[in-house]
């Protein structure tokens, strides 16, 4: 009642639910999380994305202890650091590729991006080309939801509300081959998917172009991880045009496709690079942006104030979590773990559900995984889409929620990203739950007549 009556939740219409009551999680352990009920659930979405140690690691507990009692605050403002910060920020340049030696730090991923917007627009600006504004990202992106987040991303139901997008910002299509059908090859949609980015260029003007942005894999917008062929060929067409490549890696960071970054994945060498959420596993807030050394150059050696910081830049308290965490993930080996170990066991289970009659696309990248769930399969084994009214997803959702296992719903695709620590044994605890899941979800509407 009294979560009813004062909490106003994120993405949430508050009415429907204060009419249900919201679930009050307690407490977690690794993969797992319990409910005030005292049931277990298996969390297959660390967190909100960002659990990437799992629950319960006290190397993180006693780092963020330690610095709450030694210097819980300071601004790194007025010619002022403070040691944890310095400490990471070096970690940061060890781990992302060579070509970061710099970071600015956030409080989050939004606010990372907001920065993106100051930094490219202000890199432009010292060179002499402060006509340079526009950055152009894709219908279906999720950047965070701040005004430059919401404006970044290409989320239709959020630029609806509050008069979004801000100017300077358009948006081109998403490389989601399943949506497009099985016309062409997925290697050669990615091409031209790539190539949308192109025109785009050219009908805004290369000269009024800024910089482009995307998620390596798209997250938030339902797991859309793009062919081989579409990331090589972006970086080639911002090379062409001089324009700044920004990787969006707040979900795909620190060991959640098989590599530290989702850009050493798929092969491309961005100038800058938001992060946030695991680079504490989401223990306490921290985002950032990566800033690349053909940005740094300018910023540094000849842009004088930038005009723009956080208080919580620099977190002492945040960063000496984000100094325990990655130090964990380097000594656990969690990158090589999903690589060589539990991304492809992944891939092989999810391999399997792609034979339940519900599926009509089952993907992995690394430690990322979505269903697309379709009627008619049986046809010409692509399915199509359900009626969006029917919100199969969210059926399928509801029995998870009751089954104990946590899986989002973006429309129909379902989608998991668990704890990187998640085992061979506990992702065939995982799988034969969404299996069970799916299976309920095939009775409901087989029970409702609407399935063919
Ligand atoms: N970029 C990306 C790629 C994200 O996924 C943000 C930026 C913003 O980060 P902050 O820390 O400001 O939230 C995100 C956040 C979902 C969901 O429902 C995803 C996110 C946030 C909330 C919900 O999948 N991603």
């Amino acid at each position: 009642a009294a979560d009813a009556a004062h909490f106003l939740h994120p993405f949430t219409d508050h009415q429907g639910l204060a009419a249900k009551g919201a679930r009050i999680i307690t407490r977690a352990d690794g993969i797992y999380l319990w409910d005030n009920d005292g049931h277990r659930i298996l969390d297959a979405m660390s967190g909100l994305w960002c659990v990437n140690v799992g629950y319960g690691q006290r190397a993180l507990v006693d780092a963020a202890t330690k610095q709450l009692q030694t210097l819980p605050f300071y601004n790194a403002f007025f010619q002022t650091a403070t040691p944890p910060a310095i400490e990471l920020a070096e970690l940061l340049a060890e781990v992302t590729p060579p070509q970061f030696q710099r970071v600015f730090f956030s409080g989050s991923g939004s606010e990372g991006n907001d920065t993106v917007v100051r930094m490219v627009r202000r890199y432009w600006d010292i060179l002499g080309q402060p006509q340079r504004q526009v950055i152009i990202s894709r219908h279906n992106a999720y950047h965070g939801s701040t005004m430059a987040g919401a404006s970044l991303g290409g989320m239709a139901g959020m630029h609806a509300q509050g008069g979004l997008p801000i100017p300077g910002i358009v948006h081109i299509g998403q490389p989601h081959a399943w949506e497009r059908g099985a016309a062409m090859s997925k290697e050669e949609f990615g091409v031209v998917a790539a190539r949308w980015l192109e025109a785009k260029i050219l009908e805004v003007g290369a000269d009024q172009v800024a910089a482009f942005i995307g998620e390596p894999v798209q997250g938030a917008g339902g797991v859309i991880i793009p062919p081989a062929s579409y990331w090589p060929e972006i970086q080639r067409i911002c090379d062409r045009h001089g324009i700044l490549l920004v990787s969006d890696e707040v979900i795909c960071g620190f060991g959640r496709t098989g590599a530290w970054f989702g850009c050493e994945t798929f092969g491309f060498r961005p100038d800058l690079m938001t992060f946030a959420k695991g680079v504490t596993s989401g223990y306490v807030p921290l985002g950032g942006v990566m800033v690349g050394d053909r940005v740094a150059r300018v910023l540094v050696e000849q842009g004088g104030e930038f005009a723009h910081g956080y208080t919580y830049s620099g977190h002492p308290v945040a960063c000496a979590v984000g100094v325990a965490n990655i130090r964990l993930i380097q000594q656990l080996d969690l990158v090589r773990h999903v690589h060589d170990d539990v991304g492809p066991y992944l891939a092989e289970r999810y391999a399997e559900l792609a034979t339940h009659p519900l599926v009509g696309e089952a993907e992995t990248c690394g430690l990322m995984g979505a269903l697309q769930l379709v009627d008619g399969k049986s046809g010409d084994g692509h399915g199509r889409a359900f009626d969006p009214a029917l919100e199969v997803g969210m059926l399928c959702r509801g029995h998870c929620f009751r089954e104990g296992v946590i899986m989002r719903a973006v429309g129909d695709r379902m989608i998991i990203a668990p704890p990187l620590v998640i085992t061979r044994a506990q992702i065939d605890e995982m799988v034969a739950l969404i299996r069970r899941c799916l299976d309920l979800t095939l009775a409901d509407l087989q029970a409702r007549g609407c399935v063919h």
